[in-house]
């Protein structure tokens, strides 16, 4: 819309055109006037008409219902919380299309709580109107241009810039300073714009002008300028109404009913956009002609109708066509018209304010209509004035409709039923039009009784609080950071996790030849995975991983499992030898009197989930304890021998001790069962540890050449040798420290289920004494060894578990934490699991690798089975294990078997084995 004297005229030059004869007697003309000033007049059945529909489509948005497509947007905005006035610093501050054709460009130094309040400095400039309309990229260099113009005028330092970029159009935001801009409004239209990220095109734009480095860290909505930037008086403003050239609103709405965010605690900012709201039932009665025509002939007609019956870009033209009507009809200026009464954007909203004005304004219109080449009679001034009241009042009412159904949906969603509310106003038609402001108040009263409403004038148009949004954004990126510096180690390439393969390739060997080696590659003595003909009944414990089991095994054609679970106090775990096997045996009884086997001597199967040097299927000397187990006068003995010595002293009680097998091996076996291909057993538990067949003459120390035999890699001690210290962190550091067993099991202590909570607790503790979580507060809870347990990581790390649930599981352990930090923790929880199966899969890979080597083959098609209750029940855990190992063993098809007996199964499995050889070796 071209300003006056835009036709070039030099003022009132313009040629009159009037009508020879045929003007309306004087009861027409005022019927005339009445009849076209009756169409301006919206009773308040139609204002709640309008509030009612503007609030059902606001709530229906807000539930993400596409179809019918609601009439207003609902557009979240990143911004979660309203001012704490901590916020501190110099931000630069970009104001883009909220007073039309011109861009401001502001330096805001806040000084938070404390500090006294120093006034922005800013400058205007002009928008070119083929800027305006022209290519996208013309638009974003002349920002860029009048930006380092205004910095080359500020005294000030210019090293790390920020800036808080202020953009008054409709977008998707996706980040704080991520926001894809929707359509075009008042009077902008460029190119290859709608669709793309403005933030990026800003940063190109700045790039590209070379002056300065400017950090563009936040974007927001001019209204949440506005909001975020009123003075904190009784209550923070919780709405920002706009009303300039466009017009706007939007308010602190409950997370959790705004569908598209994952989020259920909290509030978050959310721009209404109800300039495109056009229910035609509710908006249908009030639109006059002029406003068809002025949609008709605007830039983007059908679309913003709401804005323009209210936005001060279309104000002063709704007046322009209705003297013009009144004109051409005879009963306003004589009937003459003149080009630039004709001509769009002739009249502007500074001359309808300018006209409006009870005391100036007569003499104003009068100025005003001789500068449209008119001359006005007293009865055309009053007339005009009249115009003028009737297209505003209008505007105020229908503005005040809509902040009135904001009020109402603030309440509905606040549940309640008296609302007491700040909205920050701003914008030159608030700022500018007494009268608007005062019918907005009024209107508002009469539409939301039952709201408390105090309107706050915003002090700079919302220059601070686009400040005050950067400065969080600002903290938040600075937050983000320290958490990716915090993770990135934990984020291995693919190099670092071939290295690993190699070294764990290297220890291999070196285990197998009997040398010294991290990876103690402990023979098993089974020698072959079962051929079904296994038959009989077996007593298996199973000891070592989270539970104790005792099982009673029936071998037929298939395979029957009765157990229970016995706990393992961890005084008796950490107490003596003997009071463990003794507990061990209690359970054994207990057991076999609660399944009637009293006084049977069973073979049995002991599944002993430590390192053990075995001399003999059922000799194995424990060489360390791992997870957690620290019992006396054990490590050195034969297993067996400690567990036969406990039956003696429990008299009356006859075992047969079988077999003792390592958890792997007994996995192995269990899985083997159903698949012979299964040759490799892994346990991804509270521990963590791999077996597989070995072809026996890669195995020094056991005699024969032919044939292959089970080893247990041990490999939850890989790296203890120090191999592994280039991957370690300082918290895998502070978590072996701690441990029962420091410099032991390093590879482990990375990787399994004892550990991953607690390497995510120092994290977590590391992240809050740097301020970038909890707000830095440090609770004791999480300063409590094992609080963070490593269940915690499979539940926050489930997609179905929406970000409220990772808060409540937070909360639990009494953190006080916001929206970021639970997304920050689950960032963290996802670093430390995925370093973990990683590691698992390099593991795996090594070991496929190390067999198809053994059989010299190209391919190699192989089955493991695993157990373990972190590889089970972690979300992603068992598809990163198998995504690593295809990605290291191209050449080997893996398949993952998911142990469903565990391995007590296969203990009894390999007593069921032992004991048909040992009876073909009777006969
Ligand atoms: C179940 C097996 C058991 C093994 C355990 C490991 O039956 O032998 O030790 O899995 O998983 P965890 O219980 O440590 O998670
Ligand atoms: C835009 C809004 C903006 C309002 C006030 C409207 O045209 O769509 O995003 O808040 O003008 O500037
Ligand atoms: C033990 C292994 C066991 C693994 C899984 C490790 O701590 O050393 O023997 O297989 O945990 O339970």
């Amino acid at each position: 819309m071209d300003s006056i004297g835009s036709s070039g005229l030099r003022q009132g030059e313009e040629a009159l055109s009037c009508p020879e004869e045929g003007l309306p007697g004087p009861s027409d003309s005022s019927e005339l006037v009445q009849e076209c000033l009756q169409q301006f007049k919206v009773t308040r059945a139609q204002l709640q008409q309008i509030q009612a529909s503007l609030l059902g489509s606001m709530e229906q948005a807000l539930r993400g219902q596409a179809s019918p497509a609601p009439a207003v947007r609902m557009l979240p905005t990143y911004v979660g919380s309203t001012p704490h006035g901590t916020e501190q610093g110099d931000f630069v501050v970009l104001e883009l299309g909220a007073t039309g054709a011109s861009l401001r460009v502001l330096w805001v130094t806040l000084t938070g709580i404390e500090g006294h309040r120093v006034e922005p400095r800013s400058q205007e400039f002009v928008i070119p109107q083929e800027v305006m309309l022209g290519a996208g990229q013309q638009l974003f260099d002349f920002a860029a241009h009048c930006l380092s113009e205004f910095l080359d005028a500020q005294p000030v330092n210019k090293q790390g810039l920020q800036l808080g970029f202020s953009f008054s159009f409709p977008c998707h935001q996706t980040g704080l300073d991520r926001s894809t801009l929707i359509s075009w409004t008042k009077g902008f239209r460029c190119s290859g714009v709608e669709g793309q990220d403005v933030v990026q095109l800003l940063r190109d734009a700045i790039r590209r002008q070379g002056a300065y480095n400017i950090d563009v860290v936040a974007v927001v909505n001019d209204t949440v300028g506005t909001m975020m930037g009123c003075e904190p008086g009784v209550r923070p403003c919780e709405v920002g109404l706009v009303v300039d050239t466009g017009t706007n609103a939007c308010y602190m709405e409950e997370a959790r009913h705004v569908a598209v965010l994952d989020e259920d605690r909290g509030r978050v900012c959310v721009s209404v956009e109800w300039g495109s709201f056009s229910d035609d039932g509710a908006l249908g009665p009030v639109l006059t002609t002029f406003d068809h025509t002025l949609d008709h002939e605007s830039l983007n007609p059908g679309a913003q109708r709401f804005e323009k019956m209210i936005g001060g870009l279309y104000l002063g033209e709704l007046v322009r066509l209705v003297l013009a009507h009144l004109a051409q009809c005879g009963v306003l200026f004589g009937g003459c018209t003149s080009p630039a009464l004709l001509s769009q954007g002739s009249i502007l909203l500074e001359h309808v304010a300018e006209m409006e004005d009870p005391s100036a304004g007569a003499a104003r219109v009068h100025a005003v209509l001789q500068d449209l080449g008119l001359s006005p009679r007293a009865s055309d001034v009053e007339l005009v004035q009249h115009v003028c009241a009737a297209v505003c009042t209008r505007a105020a009412q229908l503005c005040a409709a809509a902040l009135a159904a904001v009020l109402s949906c603030l309440q509905h969603s606040r549940e309640q039923q008296t609302l007491q509310v700040a909205v920050a106003t701003g914008g030159r038609v608030c700022e500018r039009h007494p009268r608007f402001c005062s019918i907005l108040q009024g209107t508002v009263m009469l539409l939301a009784p039952e709201c408390d409403v105090s309107f706050i004038p915003s002090a700079d148009g919302g220059g601070r609080g686009v400040a005050m949004v950067t400065a969080v954004a600002a903290r938040l990126a600075a937050h983000r950071r320290l958490l990716e510096e915090t993770l990135a180690p934990f984020r291995l390439n693919h190099d670092q996790l071939a290295a690993v393969q190699a070294q764990m390739r290297k220890a291999m060997a070196k285990g197998l030849r009997g040398e010294a080696s991290s990876l103690r590659m402990l023979p098993t003595f089974v020698r072959a995975t079962p051929d079904g003909s296994e038959r009989g009944d077996f007593l298996a414990l199973d000891l070592g991983g989270t539970n104790f089991r005792v099982l009673l095994v029936r071998v037929t054609t298939g395979v029957q499992i009765t157990s229970q679970i016995y706990s393992i106090p961890e005084s008796v775990a950490q107490g003596s030898g003997q009071q463990l096997f003794d507990h061990i045996v209690d359970c054994i009884v207990d057991f076999q009197q609660k399944q009637g086997l009293s006084g049977q001597s069973l073979p049995l199967g002991f599944t002993f989930s430590f390192p053990c040097r075995q001399l003999g299927l059922d000799q194995g000397i424990l060489l360390n304890w791992t997870k957690g187990f620290n019992a006396s006068d054990c490590e050195g003995r034969d297993v067996v021998s400690l567990l036969r010595e406990a039956i003696t002293r429990r008299q009356a009680v006859e075992l047969n001790v079988v077999a003792i097998v390592n958890d792997t091996v007994g996995t192995m076996m269990s899985c083997g069962y159903e698949d012979p291909r299964c040759e490799i057993g892994l346990i991804v538990g509270t521990g963590t540890n791999a077996c597989y067949m070995e072809e026996l003459r890669n195995v020094a120390g056991v005699p024969g050449d032919s044939g292959r035999m089970c080893i247990n890699m041990e490999w939850g001690a890989f790296g203890d040798d120090g191999s592994l210290a280039m991957l370690s962190t300082r918290f895998d550091a502070s978590v072996d420290q701690a441990s029962i067993n420091p410099g032991k099991q390093r590879f482990e202590k990375m990787i399994s289920g004892m550990y991953l909570g607690e390497i995510v607790r120092h994290i977590l503790l590391y992240l809050t004494s740097l301020g970038v979580l909890f707000r830095g507060q440090q609770t004791q809870r999480l300063q409590t060894r094992d609080i963070f347990k490593t269940k915690f990581l499979s539940e926050i790390e489930s997609d179905s578990l929406a970000l409220r649930q990772v808060r409540a599981i937070l909360e639990d352990l009494g953190l006080p934490l916001t929206s970021d930090d639970a997304l920050m923790v689950l960032e963290v929880c996802q670093a430390v699991s995925q370093r973990a199966a990683q590691l698992c899969g390099a593991g795996v890979a090594a070991v496929v690798e190390k067999i198809r080597e053994n059989r010299g083959v190209e391919e190699l098609a192989v089955s493991v089975g695993v157990d373990g209750t972190l590889y089970k029940l972690h979300p992603h855990f068992s598809s990163l294990v198998a995504a690593t190992v295809r990605e290291l063993a191209p050449h080997c098809v893996v398949t993952f078997l998911q142990s469903e007996d565990g391995s007590g199964k296969g203990a009894a499995l390999v007593t069921a084995v032992a004991c048909r050889l040992a009876q073909l070796t009777r006969v």
